[in-house]
């Protein structure tokens, strides 16, 4: 198999353009914070279906889109979700996570309650494909190898994001640890293994963020 080469679909924008549309996404994306206190409050269905066909037109290995985005809104799916991601998280903060990780999340505040995961009215749950899985004609199970999964996968879910953020709203990238629980309350199938769990909707009126600041230009740019 083989693609066509087509033209590419390009139109060329004055600098002044360009300039201004770099400066409005710099400011719109600085203001995007993750948010662990959501209101209930329901929000447009298609601001997630158009967030999530954002983050499927992300670039990946040989194209291959190795990724599912599963939306949860069922009460009682969260709920068992917040059951069962509680117990992994409060053995991970009592036992698992060891000195350092602890430290290193203190400034932050975070704690094994999660309660946003059955307030939000969104949740999206990321599910990394690591290999293709179908049958020939005979019923044989036939896997195809997958590239750069992980890569792919974190490229997408970066998309998913801004999308999320520029539509209004609010989202935190939870990944309760580990998250194989997912795979069987949402029904996922063997060769799927869930990425990223995201919670979105509106911000409670009174959430509060962390005073966090983001490191500046010179210390993430290396030019040569
Ligand atoms: N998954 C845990 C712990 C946690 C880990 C990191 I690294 C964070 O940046 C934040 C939290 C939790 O969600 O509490």
């Amino acid at each position: 198999m083989h693609y066509p080469h087509i033209p590419l679909a390009y139109e060329r924008r004055a600098e002044a353009d360009q300039l201004s549309a770099s400066r409005d996404f710099v400011a719109r994306m600085a203001t995007r914070r993750s948010v662990r206190f959501f209101s209930s409050e329901p929000v447009a269905p298609e601001l997630i279906t158009n967030a999530i066909r954002c983050a499927s037109l992300a670039p990946s290995g040989a194209n291959q889109q190795p990724w599912h985005f599963v939306v949860v809104t069922d009460p009682e799916i969260k709920r068992q979700i917040r059951e069962a991601a509680e117990a992994e998280e409060r053995e991970s903060y009592e036992h698992r996570m060891p000195p350092e990780w602890l430290e290193a999340l203190a400034p932050l505040g975070t704690d094994w309650h999660k309660e946003f995961l059955e307030v939000a009215p969104y949740l999206i749950v990321v599910f990394r494909i690591d290999y293709g899985l179908s049958e020939n004609e005979t019923g044989e199970e036939i896997k195809t190898k997958h590239y750069y999964v992980q890569e792919s996968v974190g490229i997408a879910t970066g998309f998913l994001l801004a999308a999320l953020h520029l539509s209004g709203l609010a989202t935190l990238t939870h990944t309760p640890s580990p998250m194989g629980f997912l795979q069987s309350i949402l029904g996922r199938p063997k060769n799927e293994r869930p990425f990223v769990l995201i919670p979105v909707g509106l911000p409670a009126a009174d959430a509060t963020v962390p005073d966090i600041t983001k490191k500046e230009l010179d210390e993430v740019m290396v030019v040569k």
